[in-house]
């Protein structure tokens, strides 16, 4: 794929030695990752961007010319870029469901950010609960958007701090007491304190907030959950930042200030992880929980489509792991990967199993394809929102796109674009990868609300096998 073979020359450039330790490693058969030994259990910090562009972070070759993140480069230079990471959900809250639970968030009964806005199902296992088996103190920072009221709040979902706000997509970044009604964010928390009269711009309050608690914990093993809402909508930013930008957009300028102080937030949180000696052994993941918004005027280019959408746009982002002690600087991973395969990485890392009281994991420890010693992780994977009429499904190269009635099917690897629907050209392959989401999405359960926007006959009907017939 060309626009993988850039970022294999951008990385090379990098670390022209990677590619050749590493394959001498396994001609010898030793694993890349058990170079070093351990110095106990690694930190754990996931960096989550908020409908952050795949092109609006400038280690993507395609990125526009106004897009400069050198934070968030570094930290993609320091580890593992990850071109083909994915998420779950093509929006904020089903993505973070399933980043939380380490499973498909259908089986949580989570299709739809309205479901997953009103609450997670609390019998579910949270990634901190699973983490302090193994002594981590676990801190939530930023948007939370599982669940407004006080049983979901992160601090009774495992999190021994939470610094942020409980509610829906967006939250203003200047006025912070200005949606106490919670028509959108809601209050700012404190554990389960409302704060009043907080000031400054949210981004970098959420950053000094992450940055306090990794000096605070650094003594023992930690995992912050630093989940910005940072670069979704409203479009605010410092006047003297969206100055430094002259595109002939005025939304795309705020969004690129917004996206400069997201970058200088990345810089000081690694930063702190330097100056408290534990940023050789903290495995640290960034990513976006979609992709870029429409409204936002983001950029996901080469990639069609955007946040809401199935095709590559919505849910393929950026993507990063760095572990400095173990995963080889400047290494690029084409390995298909997605969100919810962090909690099972994570706990591999730390040398835990899952509570032995949680449902199976479908996400999977993508250390292995990280380091090179494994090509493939999963063979498939599924996008669904329900009765909103959107579905997906990856297998190897192909992918399937359903869209309120019209179907698409794409070779990624010789289309990674989709611009090319070949449905008629291999109907047989369509037909197998609906019978593969038919059969998946018989496994799961009915929303956890909204019941009355889900077809209740959905498996009798089997909709989508009809729909394809159209
Ligand atoms: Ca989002």
């Amino acid at each position: 794929m060309a626009s993988e073979n850039k970022f294999k020359r951008i990385a090379t450039s990098i670390s022209p030695l990677k590619k050749y330790s590493c394959l001498a490693l396994i001609a010898l058969g030793i694993p890349a990752a058990v170079l070093t030994a351990p110095s106990g259990k690694p930190n754990v910090v996931i960096i989550l961007a908020d409908d952050q562009g795949y092109a609006d972070v400038s280690y993507n070759p395609h990125h526009p010319v106004e897009v400069n993140t050198p934070n968030i480069d570094a930290l993609a230079r320091a580890g593992v870029i990850c071109t083909q990471g994915y998420v779950s959900g093509h929006v904020c809250s089903p993505t973070r469901a399933g980043l939380m639970t380490g499973r498909c968030q259908q089986r949580s009964g989570i299709y739809t950010a309205g479901q997953g806005g009103s609450g997670m199902p609390l019998e579910e296992r949270w990634m901190p609960m699973h983490l302090k088996q193994g002594g981590y103190v676990c801190g939530a920072f930023g948007k939370w958007h599982l669940g407004l009221t006080e049983e979901y709040n992160p601090v009774n979902r495992g999190f021994d701090c939470f610094y942020g706000f409980m509610g829906r997509g967006a939250h203003d970044y200047f006025d912070y007491d200005s949606d106490s009604a919670i028509k959108f964010g809601g209050s700012i928390y404190r554990n389960l304190e409302v704060l009043k009269g907080e000031s400054g711009y949210l981004t970098t309050k959420l950053t000094q907030e992450a940055v306090d608690f990794i000096h605070r914990e650094k003594d023992k093993p930690f995992f912050a959950y630093v989940a910005y809402n940072a670069v979704h909508a409203p479009a605010q930013a410092p006047e003297k930042d969206i100055r430094k930008f002259d595109t002939g957009d005025t939304t795309r300028n705020i969004l690129m200030a917004m996206l400069y102080h997201l970058d200088l937030g990345v810089g000081e949180i690694v930063k702190a992880l330097k100056d408290a000696g534990v940023y050789e052994n903290t495995l640290i993941f960034y990513l976006s929980d979609n992709g870029g918004a429409p409204n936002m005027h983001a950029s996901n280019k080469p990639l069609r489509g955007f946040k809401g959408e199935d095709f590559e746009g919505g849910v393929r982002v950026p993507f990063i792991v760095s572990w400095p002690e173990k995963l080889k600087a400047g290494t690029v991973c084409d390995v298909p990967v997605w969100s919810i395969d962090i909690l099972a990485t994570a706990l591999a890392a730390a040398g835990l199993d899952p509570l032995p009281d949680s449902k199976p994991l479908d996400g999977k420890n993508m250390l292995p394809v990280l380091s090179g010693d494994q090509d493939k992780l999963h063979d498939t994977f599924y996008w669904s929102s329900g009765d909103e009429g959107k579905w997906a499904v990856r297998s190897g190269d192909w992918k399937i796109v359903f869209v309120q009635g019209k179907t698409e099917l794409f070779n990624l690897t010789e289309d990674p674009g989709e611009t090319k629907n070949i449905l008629s050209e291999h109907p047989e392959k369509a037909g197998e990868l609906t019978k593969i989401y038919n059969a998946w999405l018989a496994e799961m359960p009915d929303p956890v609300k909204g019941s009355k926007q889900w077809n209740p006959d959905h498996q009798k009907k089997k909709p989508a096998k009809k729909k394809k017939k159209k």
